[in-house]
């Protein structure tokens, strides 16, 4: 049995009882024929909750911002996107690999873009540049700490990109945690952009699969190139299944993991030694750093796993933990201890 407290991500979430079930029964068919009823459900069900017209499952995350990207551009085109961005980060270069484009990135504030820096970074047409046809915004944004973009920053976002022609896509990966932090509809988070991406298998504690939104034609684009990837799935209706519970009762929720990361980032601030961005503390992540107290990260981290507290690394000195559904605020105080006495141990000494 799990005895360790473990913050590394919400993507360890398991699948609730009631996903189990919906498992067992699902009604199921090649869905590469679109003869999934599930998977079919479950796409019309994500394009609706989030205003748009098609859904696409897809495995992961990954997999979903890389056929959006192949289904908005052509090989050496510019995709502009922030520069911490996890497309740009923790995708292995797929968009460079797979889909031949270069990023061009823009810093933002904790992640979150500026349009009048979009503006700026927007060449205009010269025979010796990459034709820029693609905006890529992340919310939350991982890197930034779970940081928010608000609707009327991405309604501004998307209105430099269209002034400018160029398309639009979100990669919201926890766009519910986004969604339930600024207290608004998913929908209206999701509205100015052309195609959005986000998981079932973080918070929401589907066991696999995320989903791409956007046109009819947009999704006709992007199944050919899931197709491609070998990404089309036959009897995917076990996955979809799981899915659907997750979107039907999975979202609300996440405000509890958002309370407990600021009880924790709270928590964290108060002692010495260790460092904490609490205005980049808004939804389910909470990042520090450790340098003050003469860790790197991976020496953290082992102190923290012999306490039975797991957490991931932000190399140097960073660390991130993230709150999910089976932390609960006992955790979270027992995390706070934990740290507390690693702290104390290297002030002493
Ligand atoms: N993020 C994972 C790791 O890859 C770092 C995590 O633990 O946070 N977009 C965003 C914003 C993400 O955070 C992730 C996963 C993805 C895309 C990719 O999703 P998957 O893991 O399903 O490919």
């Amino acid at each position: 049995m799990e005895t360790f407290i473990d913050l590394r991500s919400d993507t360890v979430t398991q699948p609730t009882p009631e996903m189990l079930q919906a498992i067992i029964s699902a009604q199921v068919g090649d869905d590469c024929s679109r003869e999934d009823p599930t998977v079919n459900r479950l796409e019309a069900m994500a394009a609706s909750r989030l205003g748009k017209e098609a859904g696409l499952l897809v495995p992961s995350g990954t997999m979903g911002n890389l056929v959006s990207v192949l289904a908005h551009t052509h090989r050496g085109d510019e995709v502009i996107m922030e520069s911490e961005c996890h497309i740009y980060y923790y995708e292995v270069g797929s968009i460079s690999a797979v889909a031949g484009v270069i990023p061009r990135l823009v810093k933002g504030n904790h992640g979150v873009l500026d349009p009048d820096d979009l503006k700026k970074a927007i060449r205009g047409e010269d025979i010796h540049y990459p034709t820029p046809t693609l905006i890529a915004v992340e919310n939350t944004h991982n890197r930034g700490g779970g940081t928010v973009t608000s609707v009327e920053q991405s309604r501004a976002i998307c209105d430099v990109a269209k002034d400018r022609g160029l398309s639009t896509h979100l990669d919201g990966a926890r766009i519910f945690n986004a969604a339930v932090a600024l207290g608004v509809d998913a929908r209206e988070l999701a509205q100015p952009f052309d195609s959005v991406m986000f998981c079932l298998s973080k918070g929401l504690s589907a066991p696999v699969g995320s989903v791409v939104v956007g046109s009819r034609e947009f999704i006709e684009r992007a199944r050919k190139y899931r197709k491609m990837l070998g990404g089309g799935m036959r009897q995917a209706g076990i996955i979809a299944a799981a899915g659907i519970v997750a979107l039907e009762t999975m979202v609300d929720r996440l405000e509890e993991d958002h309370i407990n990361a600021r009880y924790l980032g709270e928590g964290l601030a108060e002692i010495s030694g260790i460092q904490v961005e609490l205005e980049t503390v808004q939804t389910n992540m909470v990042y520090f750093d450790v340098g003050e107290l003469g860790f790197d990260s991976v020496s953290f981290l082992k102190e923290l796993e012999m306490r039975k507290v797991r957490a991931s690394l932000r190399p140097p000195t960073g660390v991130r933990m993230v709150t999910h559904r089976h932390i609960s605020r006992e955790n979270i105080s027992y995390v706070l201890e934990v740290v507390e006495e690693i702290a104390k141990s290297r002030s002493v000494c």
